[in-house]
């Protein structure tokens, strides 16, 4: 007789915070609660863009990284408040500490968001609903703050739950349930698919995960390269990526891949301006300064080059990263060879050590070919 020896299901909490910004600015000023804010942005409406919205203010059409103008328009009688990121930051550690209580296992996606792996709990509570349930009275009774969690198997799932019944919600995805979940996605919920594999996507038919599972590990590979493989096991509910707690951020960066190759130098020019603004968000979301800003760049020839510059000390300013990228665009091949994607990251968020102090400004040029 064959033996089977069954895989435990674990048990995965996502807990994202709601209007996370927001609605501790209407937690700590009672005169903007049940009001229409906008964290970020400029008061006048003339520059800047939007970091959250309250949900009085999402009922305009408000959303993160708009145009504050935009958002004036949507909503002309929106509050403009401006960010205090030491506050977010510290709440973001009382809710680590809360998270603390039923596991170690904690994976934290940016200030107000994290994965749980409680297939073990501390308490021995053993209900990953009920532990959801503790951790969002927690939330509200200590910190007076709503979050949202989805509770499944998995991380894919467990996230994309989290977001289903937003604001307060709690969605619980059970493993019989999982596979005509993730069938019934969009192709855009899949996790590492962009704008322009989604458009490729619908051009060949495929609109939801049904779809994708009509393939074969072989097509969607062929059709997809490496991520094929990722999207053949994650639409058949399967996604093994553990919860990697104090998982260090080593860089933070955006790029985009554009639906055509790029020529025009000034609309390079642009497209990184644009870019640069996506990862000062990210950077700011996530505190975080980085000595190192690098330009990434595919060629239409499928070459890629990374070119990259140091400081002695933290940047994420808008714009030292905006200058920083457009001089190491500079020195490519850009006037001669189509550009298919633009990229910029920081790096080296780490405190510098006291003797590279005084070195100054360090260039490093380095050229990967993929
Ligand atoms: N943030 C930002 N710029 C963005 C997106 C978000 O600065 N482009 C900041 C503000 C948010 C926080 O990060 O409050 C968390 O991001 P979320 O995407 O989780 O958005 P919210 O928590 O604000 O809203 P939701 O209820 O949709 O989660
Ligand atoms: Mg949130």
């Amino acid at each position: 007789m064959e033996e089977v020896i069954a895989k435990p299901y674990r048990k995965i909490i996502h807990v994202d915070m709601d209007a996370f910004y927001a609605s501790i600015e209407q937690r700590d000023f009672p005169e903007y609660r049940g009001k229409p804010i906008a964290v970020g942005g400029s008061p006048d409406g003339r520059g800047g863009v939007v970091a959250t919205a309250s949900y009085e203010a999402r009922k305009f059409g408000v959303r993160s990284a708009m145009p504050s103008k935009k958002a004036k328009q949507l909503c002309p009688q929106l509050i403009f408040v401006y960010p205090r990121f030491s506050v977010y930051k510290e709440v973001s550690s009382k809710i680590r500490e809360i998270f603390l209580r039923y596991t170690d296992l904690i994976e934290p996606l940016s200030l107000d968001e994290a994965y749980l792996d409680v297939t073990e709990d501390k308490p021995g509570i053993g209900s990953a609903i009920d532990i959801a349930k503790q951790i969002k009275e927690a939330i509200q009774s200590e910190l007076q703050l709503t979050a949202s969690a989805g509770v499944s198997i998995n991380k894919f799932v467990a996230k994309i739950a989290s977001d289903m019944h937003k604001p307060n919600g709690l969605t619980f995805i059970g493993p019989s349930r999982v596979e005509a979940f993730v069938e019934k996605l969009p192709v855009e919920k899949f996790f590492g698919v962009g704008k322009v594999t989604a458009e490729k996507m619908k051009k060949m038919h495929l609109h939801t995960g049904a779809d994708l599972k009509q393939l074969s590990e072989a097509d969607l590979v062929r059709y997809f390269g490496k991520a094929g493989r990722f999207y053949y096991k994650i639409v058949r509910g399967q996604d093994d990526r553990p919860v990697q707690p104090d998982r260090e951020t080593k860089s933070v960066g955006a790029e985009d891949t554009f639906a055509y190759d790029l020529t025009d130098v000034e609309e390079m020019v642009l497209q990184v301006k644009k870019i640069a603004v996506l990862v000062v968000n990210r950077l700011q979301k996530n505190q975080l300064k980085g000595r190192t800003v690098t330009l990434k760049i595919k060629y239409h020839d499928f070459r890629q080059i990374t070119r990259s510059k140091s400081f002695t000390v933290g940047i994420d300013d808008e714009e030292t990263i905006k200058e920083t990228a457009l001089e190491l665009l500079k020195g490519t091949e850009i006037d001669q060879v189509k550009v298919r994607l633009l990229g910029i990251s920081l790096s080296n968020f780490g405190e510098l050590q006291p003797r590279f102090k005084q070195r100054g400004e360090t260039e490093q040029l380095g050229l990967f070919d993929e």
